[in-house]
């Protein structure tokens, strides 16, 4: 990223008191509302698996709007010690909202190792959370993001390849023992691992369903390769809907594009269309769109703040511009 490192970042960090990552944003009681992860420095060695992304806790925070630069951190909404089945790494979160409850989504790492998904609620926004005493039934991987759709409908999409672990699920059941993140990664000439997305229970705590794959088509119609890196999905799910389209958004990891692939359901297929957002300085790239008042908000976020730490992250906020065909406008995040 050294090209990025000698322009201007377009935005500036929300919030610089603490590190924040992955901004899962929301508009909740007429605010914003952001569900970031909160990263630390555990003081574990960067390894292949994402050991050194060691985050223990959430903080929630919020804006009157996403353009004013005020932000309010109402501080520790959930903590890993309060979560009976989950030991650690406390990654990219989401939340929802429904009939008076607010939803709070996030995997973490089990005693066995593997990443599940599990559910908190609370009557505020901002929580506190409280956890559910179990992760949800059939959950595995990282990385969800919950959408309500007009009908009422929730869908869970989720998954996260190489350190997130799909490609250890590919049986239905957890491979234990890998020598490197990407054992029982395809072949590049291979389908490529797909995110999963799930229908949830009316009251959003589990799944209704099994988790079905989110296909991404190419422009001659064929599901995208595993060794097609630039494009294919690597982690980061996010779904938002614009004009009856279904805009199903995500990270290709490695190469560091946020991409998205456009449908006409909740379940896809989607065709890849482009990128909403080019690499940022650090390794990941996470996201949310959202609309407020009539304009559309990337959230995103980078390693300005750290100087380039890759898991010392901070979150940030641009507009985005829809072209009349639905397409978007490829945001660089630094000029
Ligand atoms: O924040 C930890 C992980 O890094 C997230 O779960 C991924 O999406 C990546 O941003």
């Amino acid at each position: 990223m050294s090209e990025e490192k000698n322009l201007k970042p377009i935005s500036e960090p929300l919030i610089t008191s603490i590190y924040t990552a992955d901004p899962s944003a929301h508009v909740f009681e007429g605010k914003i509302y952001i569900y970031p992860s909160h990263d630390i420095d555990a003081g574990l060695p960067e390894d292949d698996f994402g050991g050194h992304f060691g985050m223990e806790d959430y903080h929630v925070l919020s804006m009157d709007s996403p353009t004013d630069g005020k932000v309010t951190d109402h501080g520790v909404a959930l903590h890993v010690k309060d979560v009976p089945w989950a030991e650690r790494q406390m990654w990219a979160p989401d939340a929802a909202y429904k009939n008076g409850t607010y939803y709070f989504y996030f995997p973490a790492k089990c005693k066995d190792g593997a990443f599940r998904i599990g559910v908190a609620t609370s009557k505020n926004p901002a929580g506190p959370f409280k956890a559910q005493p179990e992760a949800i039934k059939g959950s595995f991987s990282i990385d969800p993001c919950t959408f309500i759709d007009d009908d009422g409908k929730a869908y869970m999409y989720f998954g996260g390849i190489w350190g997130g672990q799909l490609q250890r699920w590919q049986t239905g059941k957890f491979i234990e023992n890998v020598k490197t993140q990407r054992d029982h990664e395809p072949a590049d000439d291979q389908p490529a691992l797909c995110a999963k997305v799930a229908r949830m229970t009316d009251d959003l705590l589990e799944f209704d369903e099994k988790p079905r794959d989110v296909v991404i088509l190419d422009e001659n119609g064929k599901p995208l390769l595993a060794g097609d890196y630039d494009r294919r999905f690597f982690e980061a799910a996010w779904m938002f809907k614009r004009n009856g389209k279904y805009y199903f958004t995500y990270s290709t990891g490695d190469t560091h594009y946020i991409r998205y692939a456009i449908g006409d359901n909740p379940y896809g297929p989607f065709k890849h269309t482009g990128a909403i957002l080019n690499p940022v300085i650090g390794w990941t790239s996470h996201h949310s769109v959202v609309e407020f008042k009539g304009k559309w908000y990337l959230y995103y976020h980078d390693s300005t703040l750290s100087g380039g730490q890759t898991h010392l992250r901070c979150v940030k906020v641009t507009e985005i511009q829809f072209r009349p065909d639905g397409t978007i406008e490829t945001v660089n995040a630094y000029k």
